[in-house]
């Protein structure tokens, strides 16, 4: 397989700085621009800060049945001992499911929702499929954190992602305010790559995915980038969407709240941008982490 020039290093071929952005924000030619269904406003927003919040953007109504299926998932035995299922470090909880959408056709069906579709497809200008989906889930008291990353250094060097030329869908399953562990993300710090130190260890998603050491930026960094773009905190009720681009920084804090915080992650690749060889140089990690066979464009389906 050809494998592309890596335009990213990081990790095993760390560099300190910053390497500016190599590929469009928005990679929509100016007809499909124009037909929308994301407004100029809007795109401009993106362009400029590396996500967008749609507080509000469907029912608490309509994400209810998505929660309470979680709900059903979370108490299957044989789901919970899979790989797919990750729990939280300290606690007997369950912090992520992977492969929402193979595991419930009522998932599959949400990540072809005309909306949806025709958004992402807007920003990323092309057919697109699903590269992972994820709940993560903070129980009241004791959901923990996220360390400061950029998803794109993990699917670059991980999962070999040769471009930034994905979008992650956040759907709010529940409330999320400032008290049960929101996402915060750093305007403007999708427009460079920070390389992070540290070798790839094999397997590294068993331990990432609990707990991040590996593929986390210098603290100097993300100083610099927040200090330069400060940090912002996009809240909602249950049924809220966020956009957000594949490089952009974002972390999360624990939820010391008794109200639990579960949002969806979408992750939509362009068909243009498929996995190739991970650039670590390490195996590929499982389909549920990255997908390299069930890549066919997504069709729109009703909801
Ligand atoms: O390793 C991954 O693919 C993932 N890890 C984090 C912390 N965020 C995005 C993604 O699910
Ligand atoms: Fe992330």
């Amino acid at each position: 397989m050809l494998q592309t020039t890596d335009l990213y290093p990081t990790r095993e071929r760390y560099t300190e700085g910053r390497i500016p952005r190599n590929e469009p924000v928005i990679h929509a030619d100016t007809v499909q621009r124009a037909e929308g269904p994301l407004s100029e406003n809007e795109l401009e927003k993106y362009q400029r800060d590396g996500f967008l919040s749609l507080e509000g953007y469907f029912s608490p109504q309509a994400v209810a049945p998505f929660f309470d299926e979680l709900d059903q998932i979370e108490k299957d035995p044989v789901i919970c001992r899979s790989d797919q299922v990750i729990m939280d470090p300290n606690q007997q909880k369950i912090r992520s499911v992977f492969d929402m959408h193979n595991l419930s056709s009522a998932f599959d069906r949400m990540t072809r929702h005309p909306h949806l579709l025709a958004m992402v497809q807007q920003l990323l200008g092309s057919d697109v499929y699903i590269h992972q989906s994820r709940i993560n889930d903070k129980a009241g008291f004791c959901g923990n954190g996220f360390e400061w990353h950029s998803d794109f250094e993990t699917w670059h060097s991980e999962d070999g992602m040769p471009a930034m030329r994905a979008v992650s869908v956040s759907i709010m399953l529940t409330d999320n305010n400032a008290f049960n562990g929101p996402l915060m993300l750093i305007p403007g710090s999708h427009q460079s790559f920070v390389p992070c130190p540290g070798e790839t260890p094999d397997n590294n998603w068993n331990q990432s995915l609990r707990s991040q050491t590996v593929g986390v930026p210098s603290r100097g960094a993300v100083a610099d980038l927040a200090n330069a773009g400060g940090i912002e905190q996009p809240l909602g009720p249950a049924g809220s969407l966020l956009l957000f681009e594949c490089n952009t920084l974002h972390a999360s804090n624990a939820n010391m709240s008794p109200w639990p915080r579960s949002n969806l992650f979408f992750v939509y690749n362009s068909v243009d941008n498929r996995l190739e060889q991970p650039f670590s140089g390490k195996t590929p990690r499982p389909e549920f982490l990255g997908a390299r066979n069930n890549t066919r464009p997504l069709t729109a389906v009703s909801p």
